[in-house]
């Protein structure tokens, strides 16, 4: 089924799940700090996941909050415009990638429902959460938009943001980021550096903010070319950058001079362990606009899955494609947790052998992150986690094709690896790749004619109904 409303803001959004029948209304109040997440968790465990709508926050009259609107494929497809189809889905998202439409600059929108500039209290004005037990900070989870001091280019991502006080929050905006880019060339002016929070936003501006792209390149271009439409901004009210006019609320703010750090975490990281205590930079918040009755996107890793990676799973694609071709049959990142990524090849010919093994290496150098690669044959469905289990078991002699690098840069929310920064350590951990591709001599090598090692046990179909009583078909082939 698929949706006739185009998902340009968080409402349209909830609109398409609930056209999809997929949408849960809670309407029992539900306490935001630890109740919220925990349900986003249990619902995260059911096999088919349902976008959520929280009717009654605690303490948050006519607040509302919502969840797991990304947790489904077909969903996101949906939201988003884009086949379900997986190759396909990387072609659409890369070409959208690849044709940014530019925002369209208005002069109003629904943000502007309401308009706060003196006296801000922002635990007042919108929910935070903790996210996780033993959490003791709360959080947003906005989109951010920045631009380059000196250019003028504008930067969206998603840094998480952190109540200080009444008025200010930390972002953790990391040196190795976009925003630290900037930030640092702002620093380096000595001039105050605005920052935009956007909470409640269309999901192509999700996708887009996560998706890495060049230093430069304007994340919301790519959204609008995902609805084929320019993305419609408003300007804020006291600093110098344009928004979304759909967004829920903005924050607006600067980090000034002399850049204070704050304080930060734990925080229920992505890769599923209570992160780090660190000290991002200081925002004071100078305006808040918000739509009539905002609602807040929650977003908390390891509660209810979130697909958002799909554009770095197109771009890996990408990146694996224009080294080795049709070698590389289909890819697929795991961030999430295991920072691993997955690739199917397919040997035709014997020059063919090694080459998996340069892919490897490519895939390695995608991103710090990657720290395991599996290399399978092209008959390895990579999104089932037995078969690739079995592929791993029967095809990959550890001794010899299980390969161990030296340490080289990792993600800092690997807890073996991002502990060390607490010791002035570099982030380092070893790489792996293992490679369950059947070696080309074994492959080609006949047991008889037609009938090599590997060839795998197979039956003729057959029509159950044929030998079954009615009743037992109904009963089990269903
Ligand atoms: C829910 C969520 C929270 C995130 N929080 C942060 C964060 O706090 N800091 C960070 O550096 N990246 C965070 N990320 C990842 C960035 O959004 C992502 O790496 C993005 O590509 C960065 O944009 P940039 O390349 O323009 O810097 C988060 C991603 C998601 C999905
Ligand atoms: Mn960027």
């Amino acid at each position: 089924m698929t949706s006739s409303i185009q998902a340009t803001d968080l409402r349209k959004a909830l609109q398409v799940a609930e056209g999809r029948g997929e949408l849960l209304r809670i309407s029992r109040p539900v306490d935001p700090s630890l109740e919220l997440p925990s349900i986003l968790k249990a619902l995260g465990q059911l096999p088919s996941k349902p976008a959520v709508l929280f009717e009654q926050i605690v303490g948050y009259p006519g607040l509302r909050g919502c969840g797991g609107i990304f947790a489904e494929r077909e969903r996101v497809a949906d939201l988003l415009g884009i086949p379900q189809d997986r190759v396909s889905s990387k072609q659409t998202y890369l070409n959208a990638l690849d044709n940014p439409i530019n925002p369209l600059l208005v002069a109003t929108g629904p943000c502007k429902e309401n308009i706060v500039t003196k006296g801000i209290d922002i635990k007042q004005l919108m929910f935070p959460t903790r996210g996780a037990q033993h959490v003791n900070h709360d959080y947003y989870q906005p989109v951010v938009i920045l631009k380059n001091p000196l250019t003028g280019q504008v930067n969206a991502s998603i840094y998480r943001a952190c109540i200080q006080g009444p008025d200010t929050v930390t972002v953790n905006i990391r040196w190795n980021q976009h925003g630290g880019y900037l930030l640092s060339m702002a620093k380096e002016m000595g001039v105050s550096f605005p920052v935009a929070l956007c909470i409640g936003v269309d999901p192509a501006i999700y996708l887009a903010a996560i998706t890495k792209a060049p230093l430069g390149y304007n994340e919301l271009g790519f959204a609008g070319a995902l609805h084929g439409t320019p993305l419609e901004l408003v300007p804020c009210e006291t600093v110098d950058l344009a928004v979304p006019a759909g967004a829920e609320m903005v924050i607006e703010g600067e980090i000034r001079p002399p850049y204070r750090l704050g304080d930060d975490g734990p925080w229920p990281e992505y890769f599923g362990y209570l992160g780090m205590n660190i000290h991002p930079p200081i925002m004071d918040i100078t305006a808040v606009t918000y739509r009539n009755d905002p609602i807040n996107l929650v977003l908390v890793p390891k509660t209810i899955p979130h697909i958002l990676n799909m554009g770095t799973d197109a771009q890996f694609y990408r990146h694996l494609k224009a080294f080795a071709g049709d070698f590389v049959v289909d890819t697929r990142i795991d961030k999430s947790g295991l920072h691993r990524v997955l690739v199917q090849v397919k040997k035709t010919e014997s020059h063919h052998e090694g080459l998996q093994l340069n892919v490897a290496y490519a895939a390695l150098g995608f991103d710090a992150w990657v720290d395991v690669v599996v290399l399978v044959d092209e008959d390895i469905n990579i999104y089932d986690e037995d078969h690739l289990w079995w592929a791993i078991n029967s095809r990959c002699n550890p001794a010899r094709q299980v390969h161990l690098l030296p340490e080289a840069r990792t993600h800092q929310n690997c807890p073996i690896a991002g502990v060390k920064e607490m010791f002035n350590e570099p982030i380092t951990k070893g790489k792996m790749i293992i490679d369950a591709t059947i070696p080309w001599n074994y492959r080609i090598l006949e047991k008889s004619p037609g009938i090599t090692y590997f060839t795998q046990s197979s039956w003729p179909d057959v029509d159950l109904g044929r030998f079954l009583e009615k009743g037992d078909v109904e009963k089990w082939c269903k």
